[in-house]
């Protein structure tokens, strides 16, 4: 098959799973078409069947919004006419699923029929989506798109219930390739974050305020009294000048160390004893999925599809949103009890192969082919 991509090219989840989804299948002998306005972040080396699509918002003194969605809609026609593609598959609503919608409408004009999924994420659906400056056309353009996915049962819900949705929402859950995961610790990157053996903990997102980074400084002070240890604080984002703030007000900065974005999340995990999530909402969670593949345990809150990722009490532990004091607990818990810590690696691992991409890619072939002419 022939595919187009649409995403974020950055950091965020939903850009990692598209840019992963994209090549993973291209290794399946599809070819695969990545559109975007920059070089998705998982792309940095050179595959056979990847092509990556530049979109460019020409500079105009007239403009002081560049209309990135007409020169994604226009990208998105020139490439589906000039590479034949089959179908469109763009992740995160805003603007994706709109854009497409008016290249289908481009492409039917000249005859040609052009398949739409669109994956739903998170924040597309539950924060910027029902924003009624965005609405109405988000609403529209998940309807006429010839088939939508979201990534947990949760989103699934939330949509139909901001939303007026009168298409089935198909969940596919986002997926992990526990092999590259599975890593063996790097003992002089330890020793250079925990050099008298503390235990590490980890944290990573975009910082956002969803995110509530400050929570998570909040429970590293509450375990640091308890259990000798180490914060790794991964990505960067609008927060961070608090988190870092507020680390210093509790006196412990010397213990949390920001590494800014990183690429090799996978060696940051292998050392690392416990993962931290305390958002106020996560459509799935996919770095806490990242971190139980990689043996991790993950002390999350219980909000949107968390719950189907982090099995309390198996792979870590749920708790209410800002209840920092049973998330320290917990974490407290699974620090000082070996036996436990490691049945809770092992369940993980075990979990997180049920989300692995062997498992899930068939499942979009499986969609995809639906569309196919022949
Ligand atoms: O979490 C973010 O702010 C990034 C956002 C995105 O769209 O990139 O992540 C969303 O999509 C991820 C991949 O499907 C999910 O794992 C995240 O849970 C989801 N974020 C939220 O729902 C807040």
């Amino acid at each position: 098959m022939r595919i187009g991509i649409v995403c974020y090219p950055t950091f965020g989840g939903s850009g990692v799973l598209a840019t992963e989804l994209g090549k993973a299948l291209a290794h399946k002998g599809h070819e695969v078409h990545f559109i975007t306005y920059q070089q998705p972040v998982r792309l940095s080396e050179f595959y056979a069947n990847i092509f990556y699509h530049e979109v460019r918002v020409p500079h105009y003194p007239l403009f002081d919004y560049p209309p990135y969605e007409t020169a994604l809609a226009s990208t998105m026609v020139d490439v589906v006419v000039n590479h034949k593609i089959d179908l469109l598959h763009v992740h995160y609503a805003i603007p994706h699923a709109s854009a497409a919608y008016m290249a289908k409408l481009i492409l039917a004009k000249q005859g040609i029929d052009l398949p739409i999924i669109t994956t739903l994420h998170g924040t597309d659906i539950t924060l910027v989506g029902k924003d009624k400056t965005f609405a109405p056309v988000v609403t529209f353009s998940i309807n006429e798109s010839d088939a939508i996915t979201a990534v947990s049962d949760n989103l699934a819900a939330e949509t139909y219930r901001n939303f007026k949705i009168d298409k089935k929402i198909e969940v596919i859950y986002n997926f992990v390739d526990v092999k590259r995961f599975s890593k063996k610790p790097i003992d002089a990157f330890k020793r250079v974050i925990a050099p008298n053996g503390e235990k590490i903990l980890v944290h990573a997102s975009n910082f956002r305020k969803v995110k509530r980074v400050e929570d998570v400084v909040k429970v590293f002070e509450k375990v640091r009294h308890e259990v000798p240890s180490k914060l790794l604080l991964v990505g960067d984002g609008p927060e961070r000048p608090a988190a870092e703030r507020l680390a210093r007000e509790l006196n412990i900065f010397d213990d949390v160390r920001f590494l800014g974005k990183q690429e090799r999340m996978e060696e940051i995990l292998a050392i690392s004893d416990l993962f931290l999530l305390t958002s106020d909402y996560e459509s799935f969670g996919l770095v806490a999925l990242e971190a139980m593949a990689a043996g991790v345990p993950v002390i999350s809150t219980n909000a949107g599809g968390l719950p189907e990722v982090n099995r309390h009490g198996f792979t870590g532990y749920l708790a209410d949103i800002g209840d920092v004091d049973a998330m320290s607990r917990y974490a407290v818990d699974l620090l000082t009890n070996q036996e436990k810590m490691h049945t809770f690696k092992e369940c993980g691992i075990l979990h997180a192969q049920s989300f692995d991409i062997d498992r899930i890619i068939p499942q979009y072939e499986a969609l995809y082919q639906r569309f196919m002419k022949n």
